[in-house]
Parts: C-alpha cells; structure tokens; sequence
C-alpha cells in the first residue's frame, strides 16, 4: 500500500492516524502542496482533483477522499474497529465526522484561501479571519453537541476513537494556525488531549513526518 501525503494536510493527516490505530505502515510519498506539486503532471495523473490524500492498494487500485480511504480500511481490516456497532451509533459518528470534513475543513483548504487572496484579493488577515470564522462556527457547534449528548465518553463517541476522533484532531490542529481562542471548546480540548495520549494519534502529528519543515 502506498500513501501520498503531506504533512501539514489534515485530510491525509485523518488517514496517517487510521493507518496507525489498524497498525499498518504504508509506502510514503511526499506532495508538496506549498510548491504546488499537487497539481504538476505526475500526481494530477494521478488525482484529478489535486489534492492528497491518496492510496493505491497493494493490488494497484487507486482511492481518493480520506474519509472513503478510512472506511476501506476499516472494511479491509476491521481491528480495531473505527464505527461503532449500531446504525444509528454509526450515523452519530458519521455526523460529527462530516461536520468537520465537509463543513469545516473544504473552507479552510489551501486552494481555497489562495482564491481569496490571489483572484479575489482579499488581504492576509481577511484570509484569517475566514479561516477563524468557520472554525469557530464549526467547533462551536461540535462543542454544543459533544458537551450534551450521552454517548461523548473520552472520545467523540465512547472512550474508543472512531471515525469523528479522526477528523476532530487533525482539524483542531488547523485551528491553532489561526487566532481564536480555543478555551471555548473544552470538550473537544478534553477529547483531543485523551486521542494524543495514545501512540497511533501522537504518531501521526504533522511535526513527526519525514517531510516535516
Ligand atoms: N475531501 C478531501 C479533502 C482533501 C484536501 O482538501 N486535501 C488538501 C490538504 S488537507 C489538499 O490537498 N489541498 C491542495 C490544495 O488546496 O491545493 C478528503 O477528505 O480527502
């Protein structure tokens, strides 16, 4: 198997962290977004869609999206285990991972924020303020429901991560690049510390990678 990663990506960071907790070490392959390599002939062959992460199988299939990378994981190696047993315990994890995967994160993507200050000329810290906008509105929200619905343990659901552990860590990473103030959120703090205590999560950490700057 082989991973097309990126550091500072929380998207490919999400599948460094499932790979870990299934205990699987794949081929590496470094893209680096900020010289714009995701969108150079060899990797736009690859994805169309420039953007990492990617794996190609050990059968050379090729898989885009992270979250749909991490539930072929999941399918593929079902130890341990990264949704709950239940549909509806299912769609409780799938929900808060889609808050930050399709609400959250697209808004923050690099591309993204060099449309606003490239074509649209919007100024550096109008680009922050963006940036810390829909963070603070997507949070806000995780933080709202994780702090009142039962089924938060020490993890996003239960005291196992799963799938809305996956996506909240590597967001809240994200949200430390910009300023807000995330004392607001002390359930997804609380969460996050309980994830970075266990190796699989504390290994995947963008200052860890081989291609770290
Ligand atoms: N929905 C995609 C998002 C992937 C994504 O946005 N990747 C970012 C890094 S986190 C990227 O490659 N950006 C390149 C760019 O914006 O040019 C997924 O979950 O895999």
């Amino acid at each position: 198997m082989k991973l097309y990663d990126y550091f500072r990506s929380s998207a490919a960071y999400r599948v460094r962290i499932a790979l870990n907790l299934k205990g699987i070490a794949p081929e590496r392959a470094f893209v680096h977004l900020r010289q714009g390599a995701q969108r150079e002939a060899g990797y736009l062959d690859l994805n169309p869609q420039w953007l990492v992460p990617l794996v190609v199988t050990d059968d050379g299939e090729m898989v885009t999206q992270s979250l749909a990378i991490i539930e072929w994981l999941d399918e593929t190696h079902p130890a341990p285990p990264l949704l709950p047993g239940t549909p509806l315990e299912r769609a409780r994890v799938r929900s808060l991972a889609l808050t930050v995967a399709c609400d959250i994160h697209p808004l923050n993507n690099l591309r993204v924020l060099q449309y606003l200050t490239g074509p649209l000329g919007a100024s550096d810290g109008a680009r922050d303020a963006w940036y810390a906008h829909w963070c603070e509105v997507g949070l806000g929200a995780l933080e709202t429901r994780l702090a009142r619905e039962p089924a938060t343990g020490r993890c996003c659901h239960g005291d196992a991560p799963t799938l809305a552990d996956i996506c909240l860590v590597p967001q809240l990473a994200n949200a430390r690049r910009v300023p807000l103030d995330l004392a607001q959120f002390p359930t997804l703090l609380a969460i996050e510390a309980a994830c970075l205590a266990l190796p699989a999560f504390a290994a995947a950490a963008p200052a860890l990678q081989p291609d770290a700057e």
